[in-house]
């Protein structure tokens, strides 16, 4: 899933896609590098408590649809992989849906808007339910768990319990690495990722460029990529059937040698269908 950010303050590409031809000739160059879906943002979710500084204000919903909207029409009429939107708003979702976007990455697992859910049966769109612990603004002050991986699996299994009771049932979860984690949270997660698969669900994990690669490696935003492709390719070992990355080319060539080793046909689950 090739990242395409239509903000000007995500953390690590903030303000580069925001005219409507830049971010097209980004996806076009993302689908040609090998992503399987395109996944646009209209909204940061850039956390406090880093060296990023405040975390995102929320944007109304106007300019959500203002950025989000001419993006998804003419990606969608150029592109031929799935588009996702994603939004925690149940009208981006919409009119996204009705532009061509065909899955809904909501962030805050269903839980921001309590339209969502219908928007996405009623366009029987397949949806992906990712764990916070917070919002936005507060998911890195004193984030706290017992037992993460079994924490995070309970909640997702809940989203999809709450997805399928309305009739969507194309679901796609996701533990949310640095939605309200600490370190240790976000590897025990990436070390466990397997414990997710028996949810019956595909598998998205997100690690582009994050804040626990920095820390780990002690290098800068700009200088993730490495760490990234690491992080991405374990996830992958470790069960993840799609990984959200910002550098398509590069982890892409990694998954195809990583999937050869460790991933025989019969582990991967059908992404296929979404
Ligand atoms: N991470 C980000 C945004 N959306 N969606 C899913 N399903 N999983 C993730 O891990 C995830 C996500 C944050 O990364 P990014 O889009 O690069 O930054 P920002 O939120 O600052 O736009």
């Amino acid at each position: 899933m090739g990242i395409l950010n239509v903000t000007p303050d995500s953390f690590s590409d903030g303000g580069k896609y925001l005219d409507p031809s830049k971010a097209l000739e980004r996806a076009l160059r993302m689908q040609e590098e090998g992503a399987d879906i395109i996944d646009v943002g209209g909204e940061s979710t850039r956390p406090k408590n880093t060296s990023y500084g405040e975390g995102a204000d929320p944007v109304s919903l106007e300019e959500e649809l203002r950025r989000v909207i001419p993006v998804i029409a003419r990606v969608a009429a150029n592109v031929s992989v799935p588009i996702s939107v994603d939004t925690m708003k149940s009208a981006v979702a919409e009119r996204a849906l009705q532009e061509g976007a065909s899955i809904v990455n909501d962030v805050s697992g269903f839980s921001f808007d309590n339209g969502m859910i219908s928007v996405m049966a009623s366009h029987r769109a397949t949806a992906i339910a990712m764990h916070m612990q917070g919002t936005p603004k507060t998911m890195q002050v004193q984030p706290r768990y017992d037992d993460v991986t079994r924490e995070v699996r309970d909640f997702l299994e809940e989203k999809v319990h709450q997805a399928r009771e309305a009739g969507i049932y194309q679901v796609i979860v996701d533990p949310g690495i640095g939605f309200g984690k600490r370190l240790e949270d976000n590897l025990a997660l990436l070390r466990e990722v397997c414990e997710f698969r028996s949810l019956g669900c595909p598998v998205l994990v997100g690690v582009s460029r994050k804040g626990f690669i920095g820390a780990l490696a002690h290098v800068s935003v700009e200088e993730r990529v490495e760490g990234s492709i690491g992080a991405a390719v374990v996830a992958a070992a470790n069960g993840a059937d799609i990984v959200r990355v910002h550098d398509v080319r590069e982890t892409k060539r990694a998954l195809l040698v990583a999937d050869a080793i460790v991933r025989p046909a019969s582990m991967q689950q059908s992404v296929t269908t979404v």
